[in-house]
Parts: structure tokens; C-alpha cells; sequence
């Protein structure tokens, strides 16, 4: 059976890589397939909402260099909120240069992503040496990731051999690619006839997810918990604004009940496509 129909708990039990594996773990103890989006600019306002989502989610999913008052304290307190509730946390930096350079961004500046950031993603636009120079430094630290090989925005260009090259580039380096950034579940893509594929076992990390809404007004597409994850067979959906709002100000009341609301119907998803 493909890694479609299996549960979470059965695929990490057999996965080689640590942070797809306690990703995996993590999902099946909260039942959450829930990664909340926390693009907020304040650093207080990121970790008031961080630590409402936290029970309801397996992944925070990051874009530290939005936040104008960053500290590397702000890093410390991420990450004890990520002990006091149990999730992994997301650097959603889309590295897109040669591997000399994204090794040194991922490793140093100001953000330090490597020093606490479980998964990260990189485009594969640059070919198999962004896998390389990320996998010096994130390898030996257990770190995953993931590729675009799709996006949610109107007009995405990584489709058709794009989205089939990602695929195999992440198959010749399964050891450091857990999966992707995609709308879809990717088994076989990519794959000649005579190759078996049948046990690899990508994670699919879905942005693009809303049950109100079904865009904005600058090229973003969402779709359901539902068509993501029981029809096209994703893992893991990701939502921003669908929790956090869109208004001024941030109501953690609201903020609370939507990513309850957002958990239940990604976990309901999860459990028919199962069967
Ligand atoms: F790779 C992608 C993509 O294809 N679409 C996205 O929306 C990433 N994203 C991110 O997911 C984007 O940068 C936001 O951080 C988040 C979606 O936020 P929203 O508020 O749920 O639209």
C-alpha cells in the first residue's frame, strides 16, 4: 500500500529521516495534521498566537525575516514553546541560490535557521546543489527538507516537468528531502515504469488551505481541508490568515477557535482518506 493509505503512526515507524519521522510521531499523538502559518511582523503578537495554536498543532511554520524587532531571544522563547506544546517548527525560507551560499544562509546571519529549525524548503530551480549545500549543514544537525515542487499562487510556473524533476531530484536525495511543498500527492511521479517507488515515502505540506475563503486579491488559491487532504491526498495542511485573521489586531479568542476549527476538519480529512 502507498504512504496515501497508510496511517501517520505506521509511516514513522519505518522513517529514516529524524524530522520527518517526529513529524509523523507528533501528528498521530496530537491528531493533528495542522500547521498554522504565523506571518505576523511583532515578535510579541508571534508568540501570543504561537502559544494559542500550540495544542492544535503538529508544525509552526515561520518567515523569521518578516518580524521587525527579531532577537535572538525571540529564538528561545520559539523554542520553549515548542517544548510546552509539542510541535516542530518550519522555517519557510525557499532557498533558491548555489549551494556555497544557501549553506552559509542557512547556517549564519542573523537567523541561524539550521540552530532551530527542524524542516526548511529550498526551490529546486537551481538544480541538485541546493540539496547538497543545504544537506552540509542540515544533515548532520537531523534536520529535513522539503522542495517546491508546486506552489498555491494563480499563474505558478512549477507544474508539468518542473513539478516530475523535483520529484526525482528529491528521490536522489531521500536521505535529506522528506518531501514537498505541493497541492498533490507526488507517488510515482516522475518515475519511469521499470522503477519501483513503492517504498519511498515523501511528506506533502499543503499551503493554500481556507474554509472561507477561496483567494486573495494577490494570487493566492485555497481550497479545503477536505479537497487537500482526502482528495488529492495530502499530508499536512497549512493555514495563515484562515486562523490569524486578516483584520487589525489579532482577537486570541478567535484565533483560538479557528485553529481548533481548521485541526478538526484537517484530522476528519485525514481519517476518510484512510478509510
Ligand atoms: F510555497 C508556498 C505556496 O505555494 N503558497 C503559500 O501560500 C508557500 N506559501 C506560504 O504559506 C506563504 O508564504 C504564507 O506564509 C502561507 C500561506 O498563508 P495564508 O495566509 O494561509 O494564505
Amino acid at each position: 500500500s502507498s504512504s496515501q493509505t497508510q496511517t501517520y503512526a505506521q509511516r514513522a515507524a519505518k522513517h529514516p529521516n529524524p524530522s520527518a519521522k517526529a513529524l509523523l510521531d507528533t501528528i498521530e499523538r496530537k491528531k493533528s495534521n495542522l500547521c498554522v502559518s504565523v506571518d505576523v511582523t511583532k515578535g510579541d503578537e508571534f508568540l501570543n498566537v504561537i502559544d494559542v495554536v500550540g495544542p492544535y498543532v503538529c508544525l509552526i511554520k515561520t518567515h523569521v525575516d518578516i518580524i521587525e524587532d527579531f532577537e535572538t531571544s525571540l529564538i528561545e522563547k520559539l523554542q520553549a514553546l515548542s517544548a510546552k506544546h509539542d510541535f516542530l517548527i518550519f522555517e519557510d525560507r525557499k532557498f533558491a541560490d548555489i549551494g556555497n551560499t544557501v549553506a552559509l544562509q542557512y547556517s549564519s546571519g542573523v537567523h541561524k535557521i539550521a540552530t532551530w529549525s527542524h524542516i526548511t524548503n529550498a526551490h529546486p530551480v537551481p538544480g541538485p546543489s541546493i540539496v547538497t549545500g543545504l544537506a552540509s549543514v542540515g544533515k548532520p544537525l537531523g534536520r529535513g527538507l522539503l522542495l517546491l515542487a508546486e506552489m498555491s499562487t494563480k499563474g505558478s510556473l512549477a507544474t508539468g516537468t518542473y513539478t516530475e524533476e523535483a520529484v526525482r531530484m528529491a528521490r536522489a536525495h531521500s536521505d535529506f528531502v522528506i518531501g514537498f511543498i505541493a497541492q498533490r500527492r507526488m507517488d510515482g511521479v516522475g518515475a519511469s515504469a521499470a522503477q519501483s517507488v513503492v517504498d519511498e515515502d515523501f511528506l506533502i505540506l499543503t499551503p493554500g488551505v481556507g474554509l472561507d475563503s477561496r483567494g486573495d486579491s494577490m494570487g493566492q488559491q485555497y481550497r479545503t481541508p477536505k479537497e487537500v487532504v482526502t482528495e488529492s491526498g495530502c499530508d499536512v495542511i497549512i493555514v495563515g490568515r484562515g486562523i490569524y485573521g486578516t483584520g487589525n489586531g489579532i482577537d486570541i479568542q478567535a484565533v483560538q477557535t479557528q485553529a481548533e476549527r481548521y485541526r478538526a476538519a484537517g484530522w476528519a480529512a485525514y481519517l476518510d482518506r484512510i478509510g
